[in-house]
């Protein structure tokens, strides 16, 4: 299994998904600021030409909830994601959606102080109910599924941490509280190391 990562990216999620799962797999660093011959071939296997990207056999995954979900189903003993039948796993599909469709897109324009002229068409809607969204479903014990630590943390509270340590999002106490629980994780502080 092949990983294209760069540390300062995206991609330090699944690489902290991949230190949770603790399984063998080859990590390609690709410089994204050069034209090399790695980003060249990243480009061929993903036509966005991003990081992360997992190659498993002839299989390639790239958005970094989609590979977290794919590596959590494939080693189910790891119990990174709720059983396929259990109750919880509606609410772990929200999180791994929602944190890719609706609140990164809302953070990248905030951050860059665009607001979008008409939120009801956008997906995320705007800012105030983001915010409220995000508020919501930051858990205020433990983790997104109550004990049971998933790739839903890791998606959800790795975009969170992210946002806060680069200055994107201003965090509310119960945020800060899960945040600060994120990063008592040695997986975590081992894939970020780049940054924290
Ligand atoms: N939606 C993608 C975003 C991936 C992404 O934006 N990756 C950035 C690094 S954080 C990248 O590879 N940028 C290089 C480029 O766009 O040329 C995901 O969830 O994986």
């Amino acid at each position: 299994m092949k990983h294209y990562y760069n540390s300062m990216s995206r991609a330090v999620t699944t690489d902290w998904m991949l230190k949770e799962l603790d399984i063998k797999h080859e990590q390609i660093q690709i410089d994204l600021t050069v034209k090399s011959e790695e980003l060249l071939h990243l480009q061929q296997i993903n036509p966005m030409g991003k990081v992360p990207i997992l190659k498993d056999a002839q299989t390639v995954v790239t958005e970094v909830a989609a590979i977290c979900a794919y590596l959590a189903d494939k080693y189910p003993e790891k119990k990174l994601a709720p059983e396929i039948h259990s109750i919880d796993r509606g609410t772990y599909y929200r999180y791994l959606f929602v944190t890719g469709n609706t609140i990164e897109p809302a953070l990248t324009l905030a951050a860059a102080q665009i607001t979008h002229p008409k939120p009801a068409t956008a997906g995320w809607g705007d800012m105030t109910r983001v915010m409220s969204t995000l508020e919501a479903l930051t858990p205020t014990t433990n983790w997104a599924l109550g004990n049971q630590f998933t790739a839903a943390d890791i998606v959800f509270g790795g975009l969170l941490a992210s946002s806060v340590v680069f200055g994107i999002l201003e965090a509310s106490p119960k945020v800060a509280a899960y945040i600060d629980r994120i990063q008592q994780r040695p997986a975590y502080q081992d894939a970020c190391r780049a940054f924290i």
